[in-house]
């Protein structure tokens, strides 16, 4: 581990100890900040929004600026999540989306399919069920396509050309586990139209939360109505599911299993702790 790592590693376990003890006035002191001190702060995984204004304070406060200075210089970084429903996608999106705002990263927030206006309109064809509209399944897979082609045009491409962060509710996986192994289509074709969209556009990071299928369809079945690929079988989700961890198996260092199954926060943490290793070291 570099320099800069190890003082982040030292920031964060010092802002942990904080909102464990309520230390602030010992934070604020200077004097109190050596390196002494801390690396005997070892605990742990609360409050994290308020732990992230901690350590950039902290950074800041000790005249460490690279901490900080070292996330701004970055280039733009293409992250994507994936899952079945229910994975609890969103939520751990918006979490890191504010933890990298901490970091004065610039992140922008979007989902396939329905991130550009062409896309919202998409959306809404695939997603509402209308028994008076059926789709056909080659007709669903180059809808997909049709909204990725557009969002990697006006959204994906400006965005990482001007250093943003890209946190994107799925991606090309989405389309190999849902039409490729969930409807069965001929995975050589999907490969072609992912390409055909993407133009080669691949993520630096494919983040997965997996969770049992069940327990997934089982929250979302607690909120809103279904969408029409929700209402599909369990049989098809069992597929999908499968589909991501295939993918899993054979790309591991683009895609990274995270369990989905502990609580916001925990995730949250193996979320952040992912993005440091694999981002910022
Ligand atoms: P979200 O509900 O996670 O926004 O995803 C929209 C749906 O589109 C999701 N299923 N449901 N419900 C998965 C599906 N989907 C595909 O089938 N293929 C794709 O290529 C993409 C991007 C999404």
């Amino acid at each position: 581990m570099n320099g800069d790592c190890e003082l982040a590693q030292k920031i964060i376990s010092a802002s942990q100890k904080y909102l464990q003890s309520n230390f602030m006035p010992k934070i604020i002191d200077k004097q109190y900040i050596n390196d002494e001190y801390l690396e005997e702060l070892r605990f742990f995984r609360t409050c994290y929004p308020i732990r992230l204004l901690v350590i950039k304070f902290i950074s800041i406060g000790m005249g460490k600026k690279s901490v900080v200075a070292k996330f701004n210089n970055m280039s733009g970084k293409f992250i994507v999540f994936e899952g079945v429903e229910g994975c609890g996608k969103t939520t751990q999106m918006q979490l890191c989306s504010q933890w990298l705002e901490s970091l004065n990263i610039s992140v922008v927030l979007t989902r396939e399919p329905g991130g550009t206006e062409l896309g919202k309109d998409l959306r809404a064809l695939l997603l509402e069920k209308s028994p008076n509209r059926p789709i056909g399944e080659v007709t669903e897979l180059l809808l997909y396509a049709a909204d990725r082609a557009q969002h990697i045009e006006e959204e994906l491409k400006p965005n990482l050309a001007t250093g943003k962060f890209i946190l994107c509710d799925r991606y090309i996986d989405s389309t190999i586990a849902y039409q490729g192994y969930g409807r069965g289509l001929n995975m050589s074709i999907i490969n072609q139209l992912n390409q055909i969209a993407t133009g080669g556009l691949a993520s630096d990071l494919t983040i997965w939360l997996d969770v049992d299928v069940e327990v997934g369809l089982s929250r979302k079945r607690g909120q809103a109505k279904l969408d029409r690929i929700e209402q599909e079988t369990i049989a098809f989700h069992r597929r999908v599911q499968q589909g991501y961890t295939e993918l899993a198996a054979s790309n591991p260092s683009r895609i990274l299993r995270i369990d989905g199954s502990g609580s916001q926060d925990f995730v949250q943490q193996s979320i952040q702790e992912i993005l440091q290793q694999r981002l910022f070291s």
